[in-house]
Parts: structure tokens; sequence; C-alpha cells
């Protein structure tokens, strides 16, 4: 429809109106009417149930977080993820903007503005690689747009300022351009592979391992990886430094085969795009390293049948154009 839904309940009156009941939109209005007025329901955005003025009440109820209906059902990633959305929201409601686009009528789902999400993305960057294997054992079909870092999109850059990759655009338009962010999205979407339930640990655990090797050991991956890019730095003595924690990785890989049990999770993924990098900064040094457990474990990983199909080459995304619709299904 020209315009879209909106623009019709706002333009044309309620007696001319084709439009039946209340049209259902994603963001905090919930549904709106005729001339987009709020409607009569409000939904909880954590279980997406209509919640009540009395529920709303309730101690059981936090704006965003839960309410009587869903109260202490969400795991901790769920819980933080909704805690960013809310953050979002907030966000878009202070510079004015809406936060989420797509409409749909009751029952009926609506065209929305993009068919799938949009990931901006560079095949090498490790935050990219790491987004791309949740999405791609999620199963998330998405529009991969392939970047390159000198010639960075407009389009890109007006979702997110930041321009860095990888950068998701779902199917509302809300922007998420935090590689771990995006890994809990699509997750929490579908986890068939349990990666957000660990066999052993928590995901807090994960997530403090994670945020570990993202600030401290890619401090000195950096360093150690391009020398050139940090004059007056030791590159050696940043390898050293960063071995320190490739060390402990093996240490945990030498009681179960992945870092939180037998089978591999959220941690894994996160962290091993970048011990990728460490190792081939120097391959030769890497595999006389008396690390022989953390060896298998990211060669197992770079011969995966996962690893594959999120590695395939792409040309550069040319503005306008169509991105290449990701189904993740292989070669
Ligand atoms: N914290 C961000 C970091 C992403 C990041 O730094 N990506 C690099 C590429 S690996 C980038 O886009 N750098 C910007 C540039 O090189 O211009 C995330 O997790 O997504």
């Amino acid at each position: 429809m020209e315009g879209g839904i909106l623009k019709y309940l706002e333009t044309v009156s309620e007696e001319e109106s084709l439009w039946e009941g209340e049209c259902f939109v994603f963001d905090e209005r919930v549904t709106v009417r005729h001339g987009l007025k709020p409607g009569h329901y409000e939904l909880c955005r954590a279980c997406r149930n209509p919640i009540s003025e009395a529920e709303k009440e309730s101690e059981f109820y936090v704006l965003g977080l839960s309410c009587p209906n869903c109260y202490g059902q969400k795991t901790e990633a769920q819980k933080r993820g909704l805690a960013e959305r809310q953050r979002q929201i907030e966000l878009a409601k202070a510079r004015n903007q809406p936060h989420m686009g797509a409409v749909y009528k009751k029952d009926q789902k609506l065209q929305p503005k993009n068919d799938f999400p949009i990931l901006y993305s560079f095949r090498r960057c490790p935050f990219a690689m790491r987004s791309r294997l949740a999405l791609a054992v999620s199963g998330q079909v998405c529009e991969l747009r392939e970047v390159v870092l000198r010639d960075k999109p407009q389009a890109m850059l007006d979702a997110s300022a930041k321009g860095t990759v990888p950068v998701l655009i779902d199917v509302g338009g809300q922007v998420l351009d935090e590689s771990l962010d995006i890994m809990l999205w699509a997750l929490e979407r579908n986890d068939p592979e349990g990666w957000l339930t660990p066999e052993q640990g928590t995901v807090d655990l994960m997530l403090a391992l994670i945020a570990e090797f993202d600030r401290d050991f890619k401090y000195h991956l950096d360093r150690y990886k391009y020398p050139d890019r940090y004059p007056g730095d030791d590159a050696e003595f940043h390898r050293t430094e960063g071995a320190r924690y490739l060390e402990r990785l093996n240490t945990q890989l030498s009681k179960t085969p992945y870092l939180f049990g037998h089978r591999a999770a959220l941690a894994d993924m996160a962290i091993a795009p970048f011990v990728r990098q460490f190792a081939i900064a120097d391959s030769e040094w890497f595999g006389t390293q008396p690390w022989p457990f953390l060896q298998t474990w990211l060669e197992t990983w770079l011969n995966s049948d996962l690893y594959d199909r999120i590695m395939q080459k792409y040309p550069q995304w040319i503005p306008r154009s169509a991105g290449v619709k990701m189904e993740w299904d292989g070669p």
C-alpha cells in the first residue's frame, strides 16, 4: 500500500476507511486506531502479552523486562537482551525517532520495510565472523552486504554512525551495532545447538570470559598483529602477554573439548575468531606452543562445516543493489 498502513490510518477518515479494528504496531503504542490515536491495549515487551492497567501496578511489572505473566521465566541472557532493547527504545524516544517501524494488523502480517534483516559485514573481521556464526546456527535468513572498510556505505553509517562492522538492521528497523548483541539477538530467536545453555557454567560466566577477551586479549592481539599501527610498542611483549590468555584457555580445554563442556557454546564462538587471528599472525610459532588442547579446538572449528558456511566470499555490496540472501545452508 502506497505510503504504508500508518499513513492510511493517519489520512483516511474512519468512515471511508477499509481498515477494520486496530493496527498492531511494533512500538510502544502497541495498537493504533484511526488518526493514529493510541489503541486500547498495552503489551509487555518481554512476553508480548497484552497487559492491563491493574497488571501494571503489580510488583512483577518492570517496563520492558517483565509482567505478572512472564516474571521469572527469562534467562539471564534474555534479560540482558531485553534491557538492551529497552535502552534502545529510550534512546530512540530521547532522539524523537521511532524505535521500530514494522506494521502488522492483528492476525495478518504485512510486508515490512526489509524482507529480511540486513547485515553489514566484512568477511575477515572477527566481530562480524562471530555474528555470522550465531546467525547461521540460528538459521536466521538475512541480506548480507559485504563492506570494504575503507569505503563504508553511507546507508550503514546512517544506521550506525560509529562506522564499525557488523551492523544488523532487523525487519522493523531496529539497529544492532555490537557483534555480541547480534549473537544474542539471533540466539534468543532460535538456539538449536544450545549456545546459550552451556553444558557447564552459565551465560554470565561465558559473558565474563568474552568480555575479558574483547578487552584485554584483543588489546595485546592488535599490538602483536599490527605492529605498524602501534609504533613504539614491542610486538613480542604483546605476543607474550596474549599468550597468557591462551594458556588459560588451553587449561580449560584440557578438561573438556569446548570451553564450557562437551559441546560448543556462545563463548567458543565469540572467542575463536580472535584466537584465529592470533594464530595466523605467525602460524609456525603458534604451532610450536605447548597448547595441544587449544590447537585442536581451533583446528576443529576451522575445519567445521559452520566455519565454511560463514566464510564464503562475496563481492563488495553496491549501494541500492540487493545484497546476498543468506540462508546459511552451506557452500
Ligand atoms: N565492539 C564492536 C567492534 C567492531 C569492530 O571494531 N569492527 C572493526 C572491524 S574488525 C571495524 O569495523 N573497524 C572500523 C574500521 O576499521 O574502520 C563489535 O563488537 O561489533
